[in-house]
């Protein structure tokens, strides 16, 4: 008998088909018009080989070998759930008695699913929270640095989450879009919560057929879709902080500053300005100055800066662009920029972060509540910023500079994920392996064999989705949706909600962490209070079975000719509307920013070359700007296991592309498997070309499973493509201390050896419990 069942993901809505117990396919949903193939992947996932399919603890952690040992290379043993859930709640509360709960890090970083109930990360947080506490993470891998700087330039970090000026206004006043990075439709494929509608394609379409004009700097040709026309200006990775200030330039030198905005709604542009001029250092930061640094003709940069003071103008930049050395520097100078040219909250211009960074940015769409579980609190308070955690562990009590504090790392002795993958989204893996030895216990609550579980001590099975009861929602998109519950949980895995109430249990805790309600209790608890704030906005809501039988329910969609322009109350009277900055103005200079000291990130946005860069001493060695961007196949590492990202590998390895001609230069040609390296590490890869990339520029997308040829050991080559044993691992300054992962020179040879295999989707070594 077949079924279907309405589900969503974080890549797409679906029904799923189900025929005797299995999931067998999947039908998008009817309501989105590019709904993408990521969705066909979710069988394969569902029923993957590297299921974690019951309880397991390394063996090595049962025998005592726990501080100081390497993990990634022991093998598994198989213990009962009880088993399993002692263990967990022995070790936990020892752990709390001897060393405090900061020790216990469970900052679990990561995307979870779209399921807001059973959000693992949430889960695990509520539990960790309401049994003592935890360090935890602050800021996203996303976007960090542009976290910890924006409101103290623009008083929100609303330009980066939204509500952002719409399409809708853009696509009516602007003219010309200056996309530094592109519009990639690639990584609109998703969203946090699930997309119902994938909008980013009507919008791009629609701004298309309108006439507006896209000028789009990057290294990468195809991160503007071919018919949206726009002009491509190659530029050197790192370095739009430069080519921006230079346009700052030309519009001084060229008097066509808005002096009246600056003067009305900014501060600090005398500071900045003499910057410009070179005024200090002596060295304008003129367009001659430019185009050394970013490879465009000193011309190009001038005509740009007078197209942009000449007609109405929207500014935008992926939020890869401060993933890198110093990201906060060129977001922090294209809203300089945009205020220089006094384009903040004209109608449909200005600045805003990442239109094309993922789906429903920019969606027109009224302000509906979003459906969530309500966070709770972390009675220590304590936290790292996102990107520190191998640093955590390298230096237990060690001070550090984060946004204007110094702040001391915790002594972690346990490390606890749900929802999250460290050994894909963290930075050089070979140096997170070894710090990662120091932790004594790793709990991992994962549904596949991937890198985390792997290097793990005891992992508890979890189930996907398709598993369990859930609705999915998101701030950017216009359908909450009911997730049915399609199949029996695989194997022995469990709900995270249910796993961690069972630990509560032993803990003493249960009915605390349940409120009595089981699944769902939770989620018609839930969904009466998201009812309540949508009534509270005046949105009409059906009750919750009436919901559910009809699998979702669709906000209504804005009034026709309705448009939002982000700060445009503050244009109009920036008296009666200051923004939330220290001084209610747009901050060109900071005080706050300049009372920290900080040479990396200094009052006003500056130029400092960063440490990996194409113009890098290091470059002579390693001559290729590795950019490991969001895949097109794939959520992160979610997927990888499926058919989608099998179908884009090359001899089952992650593609790299590279220009044709430094392919020649190397002698490679497009299928060759090739060794990617630097001093940090090295992987394997599968070759492809494309003149659309610019030479000097290797792109290798993140996300193929962590897979050493020697598990275990570090430095061992990854035969299977994850380009984070290569990228950096170093805060992008003491101000935002993001990851700065987009920073990385590596170079490219031809694998000559043989092919190892690739085990990344088959479980570990499993071995039956010692006597
Ligand atoms: N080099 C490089 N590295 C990067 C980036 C880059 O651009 N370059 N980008 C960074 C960015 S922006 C991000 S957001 C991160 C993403 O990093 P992550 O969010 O950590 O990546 P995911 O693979 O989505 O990890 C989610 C994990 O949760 C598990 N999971 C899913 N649902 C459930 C559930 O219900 N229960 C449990 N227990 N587990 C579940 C999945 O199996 C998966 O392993 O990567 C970062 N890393
Ligand atoms: N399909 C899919 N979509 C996704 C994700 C996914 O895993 N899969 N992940 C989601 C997540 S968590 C996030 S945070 C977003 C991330 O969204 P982004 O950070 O915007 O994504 P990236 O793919 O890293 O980068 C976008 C483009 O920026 C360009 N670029 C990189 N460095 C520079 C530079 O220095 N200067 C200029 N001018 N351009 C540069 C690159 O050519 C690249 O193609 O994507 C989301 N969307
Ligand atoms: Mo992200």
């Amino acid at each position: 008998m077949t079924e279907i069942k309405p589900h969503a993901a974080h890549w797409g809505s679906f029904d799923a088909v189900v025929k005797d117990g299995r999931l067998v396919g999947v039908r998008p949903f009817a309501r989105d018009p590019f709904p993408g193939s990521l969705i066909e992947a979710m069988p394969d996932i569902v029923h993957a080989a590297c299921r974690v399919d019951r309880p397991y603890v390394r063996k090595g952690w049962l025998e005592g070998r726990r501080r100081g040992h390497l993990r990634g290379g022991d093998a598994f043993v198989p213990v009962s759930w009880d088993r399993a859930v002692r263990l967990v709640a022995e070790e936990t509360r020892r752990v709390r008695a001897e060393h405090g709960p900061a020790s216990i890090f469970g900052g679990s970083y990561g995307w979870s699913s779209a399921g807001r109930f059973h959000h693992a990360r949430s889960q695990l947080q509520r539990f960790l929270g309401l049994g003592g506490g935890y360090t935890g993470q602050i800021n996203a891998y996303s976007y960090a640095a542009a976290q910890a700087l924006l409101p103290h330039v623009l008083g929100t970090n609303e330009v980066l989450l939204g509500r952002v000026t719409d399409w809708a206004a853009i696509i009516r006043h602007a003219k010309v879009m200056l996309c530094l990075g592109g519009l990639p439709l690639r990584n609109g494929l998703v969203c946090s919560g699930g997309a119902g509608e994938h909008a980013n394609e009507i919008h791009l379409r629609r701004a298309a057929e309108a006439g507006l004009r896209f000028v789009q700097v990057s290294p990468n040709r195809a991160d503007v879709p071919d018919w949206c026309g726009a002009e491509w200006i190659p530029i050197r990775p790192g370095t739009d902080t430069a080519l921006l200030l230079a346009m700052a330039h030309v519009i001084v030198t060229e008097g066509r500053e808005d002096r009246a905005f600056l003067a009305s709604h900014c501060v600090g542009w005398d500071r900045l300005r003499a910057y410009v001029l070179g005024q200090g250092d002596g060295t304008p930061k003129s367009p001659e100055w430019a185009a050394p640094i970013t490879t465009i003709p000193a011309a190009r940069i001038r005509a740009l800066a007078l197209e942009l003071a000449a007609v109405p103008a929207m500014l935008t930049a992926t939020w890869s662009l401060q993933r890198a050395d110093f990201g906060e520097q060129p977001y922090w100078m294209l809203a300089a920029l945009a205020a220089i040219l006094g384009l903040i909250g004209k109608p449909g211009q200005g600045v805003a972060y990442g239109y094309g960074s993922v789906n429903g940015m920019g969606n027109p769409r009224q302000e509906v509540p979003s459906f969530s579980m309500p966070a709770t609190r972390n009675p220590t308070g304590a936290f790292i910023p996102v990107a520190r955690i191998t640093d955590m562990l390298e230096n237990p009590g060690g001070a550090y500079h984060f946004n204007g504090r110094e702040c001391r790392y915790p002594d972690t002795r346990i490390i606890w994920w749900a929802g999250g993958n460290p050994f894909h989204h963290h930075q050089d893996l070979n140096r997170l392996l070894r710090a990662w030895a120091n932790a004594e216990t790793i709990i991992a609550q994962e549904q596949h064999w991937n890198a985390l579980a792997r290097h793990a001590d005891i992992v508890l099975p979890a189930t996907t989705t398709l598993e369990r009861n859930d609705i999915a929602s998101s701030g950017r998109d216009r359908f909450l949706r009911a997730m049915h519950k399609a199949i029996e949980p695989v194997g022995q895995a469990r709900n995270d909600h249910d796993m961690l109430a069972d630990i509560a249990e032993e803990l003493g805790f249960r009915d605390r962490f349940t409120e009595q309600r089981n699944e769902e209790a939770w989620l018609r608890h839930l969904f009466e209070q998201w009812r309540r704030h949508c009534a509270e906005r005046g949105f009409e809501t059906p009750d919750f079975d009436s919901f559910w039988e009809a699998g979702f329910w669709e906000a209504p969609p804005p009034a026709r000719g309705q448009e939002y322009t982000q700060f445009s109350e503050f244009r109009a009277d920036p008296e009666a509307n200051p923004l939330d900055t220290a001084t209610g103005k747009v901050e060109l200079f900071s005080e706050t920013v300049a009372s920290f000291g900080y040479d990396d990130a200094p009052g006003h946005p500056v130029w400092i070359e960063p440490r990996e860069w194409l113009g890098a001493r290091q470059a002579e060695r390693f001559p290729l700007h590795l950019l490991s961007f969001q895949p097109a196949t794939r959520l992160h590492g979610q997927l990888d296991p499926g058919r989608v990202a099998a179908t884009d590998k090359i001899a089952g390895r992650e593609p790299i592309t590279l220009n044709p001609e430094d392919a020649a230069a190397r002698g490679l040609k497009p299928g060759d498997i090739v060794r990617v390296f630097n001093e940090r590490g090295a992987c394997l890869g599968g070759l492809r070309t494309d003149p659309g990339l610019m030479r000097g520029v290797a792109m290798m997308a993140t996300g193929a499973w962590f897979d050493p040829l020697e598990p275990g050991v570090p430095g061992s080559l990854c035969v299977h493509g994850n380009p984070n044993v290569l990228t950096p691992d170093v805060g992008t300054s003491r101000l935002g201390q993001g990851p700065s992962a987009q920073s990385c020179l590596v170079e490219v040879e031809k694998w000559t050896e043989a092919l190892p295999p690739v085990r990344a989707h088959l479980p570990p070594r499993i071995e039956e419990a010692p006597a």
